[in-house]
């Protein structure tokens, strides 16, 4: 049996197609169903419908031989326990620094929230900047509105959830896609079934991309 963890919402929607590709359609909508683990036409592939930012551990632990997680996801996750074979270039992002449009910036320690907080303290350690960093779960954008945070670091697509909030993007901390992430284990342990899979899978990309 193959597993693959997918999160709803966006990732799923573009990764379907890319599956397909590879013969692999799931035997019920998994928007619409309520199962967590849902079979595919292939009986030995199924799809573990997880949150996105769980993905990496439970491919990570083998309850998944292979996954798809935003890039952002992975750099908060961290570590060496997962390859990342291909890069879908599905649910494209822009990870930013924000704040309230024309703050000045506090001469002291610079409050920030978000729910990257690896990634936030690896980025102001880098620019050698002190700052406090606030731990959020979600509407991270009220944060300096509300006095909680000076900045908020954050996934921005259209930046119209920035706007709608007297925010505006600051600084580009990373180009973000949605990666194929495949567990190591089984990669040695089905390394033809996996390596076909990721070569008919970056095939689907590129004819893509292509048009
Ligand atoms: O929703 P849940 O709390 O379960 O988890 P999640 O938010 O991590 O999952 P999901 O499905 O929302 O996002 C999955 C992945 O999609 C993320 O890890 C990113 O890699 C990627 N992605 C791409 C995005 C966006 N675009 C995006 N726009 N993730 C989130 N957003 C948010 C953004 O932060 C803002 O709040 O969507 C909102 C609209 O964005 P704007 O800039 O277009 O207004
Ligand atoms: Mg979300």
């Amino acid at each position: 049996m193959l597993t693959i963890a997918l999160s709803k919402g966006r990732i799923l929607d573009d990764t379907l197609p890319l599956l397909a590709a590879a013969g692999i359609v799931p035997t019920e909508n998994p928007d619409k169903s309520r199962k967590l683990i849902i079979p595919t036409t292939q009986d030995d592939v199924r799809l573990l419908i997880v949150r996105a930012t769980d993905v990496p551990t439970y491919v990570e632990h083998g309850a998944a031989d292979l996954g798809v997680a935003g890039k952002d996801v992975l750099m908060e996750y961290g570590g060496q326990g997962l390859y990342e074979p291909l890069d879908l270039q599905i649910a494209q992002c822009k990870l930013m620094t924000a704040g309230a449009v024309g703050a000045v910036e506090p001469k002291g320690r610079l409050r920030v929230a978000t729910k990257f907080v690896n990634v936030a303290k690896r980025y102001y350690a880098e620019q050698g900047r002190q700052v406090d960093i606030i731990k959020l779960y979600g509407s991270m954008e009220l944060a300096p509105l509300v006095n909680l945070a000076d900045k908020i670091i954050d996934v921005v697509d259209t930046g119209n959830t920035l706007r709608a909030n007297g925010l505006e993007p600051q600084e580009l901390i990373a180009h973000i896609s949605s990666r194929l992430v495949v567990n190591k284990a089984s990669m040695k342990m089905q390394h033809g079934r996996i390596q076909a899979l990721i070569d008919t899978l970056r095939a689907a990309v590129e004819s893509r991309h292509r048009g």
